[in-house]
């Protein structure tokens, strides 16, 4: 396989071959190293796809099931391609910036995208680098981060099911919180599998900040959004790169310390996409 830099963030890879041991050892390394990485001319239907998932790490089935790929539950699928009769995962999806399962006790640590059907137009996915991020951050805000905690939720993103029709808002309200209660952890940590810090936060799930005595900072929050860029709505910050991609591309990144923002045609074009998350190591 051949590896080439991409403008502003990430790698293309070339000749990948996901039966290659040595191909997988240097897409683990890259992912770590290069954030994002696209894998080229790509042809693998869902079981292949998850079987490339599993040589990464421990894929993990979505815990809503309307989101599951009919065949092979552990893809997770995007599409705004709806039939009138029976409809295959879920519109509009991850329209906000965030980090997979960012509101559960463990977010994933690798993510991959297999886009089936590529609209001709807004297509791709915007992404921050939360290291740089930390990294960039001037030392009043470094300081003011240090011993604070965030907390990330999916409320405000959570989707209304079809099995949700006619039930009261509070007691579907009521069920997120009891299933998905707001998780803690510090707001800047180290990286599971690298020495960098990451600043973790997002602006989707991120929905308050402590200090040491557990008071809420909604300023320094709402800095730090701002400083990462989150919060620009031009999507012109310098910390911003959108990743395109083409049919047969699959993209795969280090969903610990990247948040992304997918852009979503706004066109009637038909657009799918399938996702496999993945565990790296299962020590908590
Ligand atoms: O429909 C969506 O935008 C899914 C989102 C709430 N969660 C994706 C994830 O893996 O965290
Ligand atoms: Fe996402």
């Amino acid at each position: 396989m051949r590896i080439s830099p991409q403008d502003g963030m990430g790698v293309t890879v070339e000749g990948f071959d996901s039966t290659s041991d040595n191909d997988v050892r240097a897409l683990k390394e890259a992912v770590y190293r290069d954030k994002i990485v696209v894998l080229k001319g790509q042809d693998l239907d869902p079981r292949g796809f998850l079987a490339l998932g599993a040589r990464l790490g421990t894929p993990q089935a979505y815990y809503e099931p309307i989101y599951h790929h009919p065949e092979v539950k552990e893809v997770f699928v995007s599409s705004n391609v709806d039939d009138g009769e029976r409809r295959v995962g879920v519109p509009k999806t991850g329209k906000f910036w965030h980090s997979d399962y960012q509101f559960m006790p463990r977010p994933f640590d690798i993510t991959l995208i297999y886009p089936q059907v590529v609209p001709s137009k807004n297509r791709g996915t915007f992404f921050i680098d939360l290291c740089k991020a930390y990294e960039n951050l001037d030392e009043d805000l470094k300081l003011a981060v240090k011993g604070t905690t965030a907390w990330h939720s999916v409320r405000r993103y959570f989707k209304i099911r079809p099995s949700d029709v006619y039930r009261p808002l509070s007691e579907i309200i009521a069920e997120v919180d009891a299933k998905t209660p707001p998780v803690a952890l510090p707001t800047a940590h180290a990286h599971r599998h690298t020495d960098e810090t990451i600043l973790y936060l997002s602006e989707g799930f991120t929905q308050s900040i402590t200090d040491a005595d557990g008071r809420e900072q909604p300023e320094l929050l709402h800095e730090l959004l701002a400083a990462t860029g989150q919060t620009d709505t031009t999507f012109e910050h310098p910390a911003i790169h959108l990743q395109t991609f083409d049919k047969g591309d699959m993209l795969v990144w280090d969903n610990r310390s990247l948040v992304h923002r997918a852009l979503h045609t706004a066109s009637d074009e038909p657009s799918v996409s399938h996702r496999v998350t993945v565990y790296d190591g299962l020590e908590a």
